[in-house]
């Protein structure tokens, strides 16, 4: 196993060791993200800063116009993994499209991303994030987006938190690394993650309890407080995952009659999020499949998300069959 403060550049070429025949062309990949990630970060610690200067004149000190931080983090994952010539194909929540690179017609990925998840926390300094999610180019073109979850090659996303931390799983577990702003590098400082088979907290917007469309659901959640559960709920879906892998319980966005599937994405946000759970030993369902089992049919389709550890789960699943 890797040490703690190994570096995520390190860690990355360790794993490809591990496979004789392997390319570069994933570590290549996965340093775009890298890289990319470490640039919004340094942005999105300049927001607050960005927003009073942006409102003063609609410039910055160099006089550029301010840009959105969303917008301004696609721009840069859009820039940095077409320039990697790793990405075949590139979707984004921000793009009603994917986008196929020139410098990409001979890559052996597609990528789905969302740039800057709960960007509606920005203006209340509240930690944000950036989701991806890497499958193999197959047919080569949009059809290779639309493979299940399971066929992920990697997932991972980037928490803008009280510390910038890049969590990341191949397929051999789950490894967390943190941003140490003064050398620039991400070092592994949570290694190996397992999700708690039983935690403490329940995680979803309450507020739409009436308007949830499982049968059940409110018995359920009613039925975690009488076991002591308390409620955490911050609105990025990354802080709130992030806070599930490290802390354990569950996280949910059902779906209500108003977003009938859901409002999380499948390929950005589910799907990802779904991989580093069961990876970290937890499960991730839409209440009638797992997540990873679901084969999507759009690129920016919804669906119901449920996922943590293996008792919330398994609770969840007597309730919704019994519901
Ligand atoms: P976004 O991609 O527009 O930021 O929306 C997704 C976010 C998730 O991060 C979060 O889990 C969810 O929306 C919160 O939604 P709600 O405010 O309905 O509880
Ligand atoms: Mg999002």
């Amino acid at each position: 196993m890797a040490k703690i403060g190994t570096d995520l550049n390190s860690f990355i070429l360790e794993e490809e060791r591990k496979y004789p025949n392997a390319t570069g062309s994933l570590s290549r990949a996965l340093v775009a993200i890298e890289s990319a990630t470490k640039v919004i970060a340094s942005h999105v610690r300049m927001a607050g800063l960005a927003d009073v200067l942006g409102k003063a004149g609609k410039t910055n000190v160099q006089g550029e116009e301010v840009q959105k931080l969303d917008e301004l983090a696609n721009r840069l994952m859009v820039e940095y993994l077409s320039q990697c010539g790793e990405f075949f194909a590139l979707a984004s929540e921000e793009l009603e499209e994917p986008i196929f690179p020139e410098e990409g017609k001979n890559g052996k990925y597609v990528i789905a991303f969302d740039p800057l998840d709960g960007s509606s926390n920005i203006d209340v300094n509240v930690s944000i994030g950036t989701i991806f999610s890497i499958h193999r180019r197959v047919n080569s073109d949009v059809s290779d987006f639309l493979q299940e979850g399971y066929k992920q090659v990697a997932a991972g996303y980037v928490i803008y938190g009280s510390s910038t931390m890049f969590v990341l799983s191949t397929g051999n577990g789950v490894n967390g690394f943190t941003l140490d702003p003064s050398v620039g590098m991400y070092l592994l400082s949570h290694p190996n993650i397992k999700i708690p088979e039983k935690g403490k907290i329940y995680s979803i917007n309450e507020s739409n309890d009436k308007k949830w469309i499982d049968k059940g659901l409110k018995d359920y959640i009613e039925s975690l407080k009488e076991e002591g559960y308390t409620s955490r709920y911050i609105g990025s879906m990354v802080a709130d995952v992030h806070r599930t892998l490290i802390k354990g319980g569950m996280f949910a966005y059902p779906a209500d009659s108003k977003s009938k599937n859901g409002k999380l994405r499948l390929l950005y946000e589910a799907a990802p999020m779904a991989f580093l759970t069961v990876q970290a030993q937890g499960v991730a369902t839409t209440g009638k499949e797992d997540i990873l089992n679901v084969k999507p049919t759009d690129i920016h389709q919804r669906v119901p998300v449920f996922l943590g550890g293996k008792y919330e789960m398994e609770k969840l699943k007597q309730v919704l069959i019994n519901g």
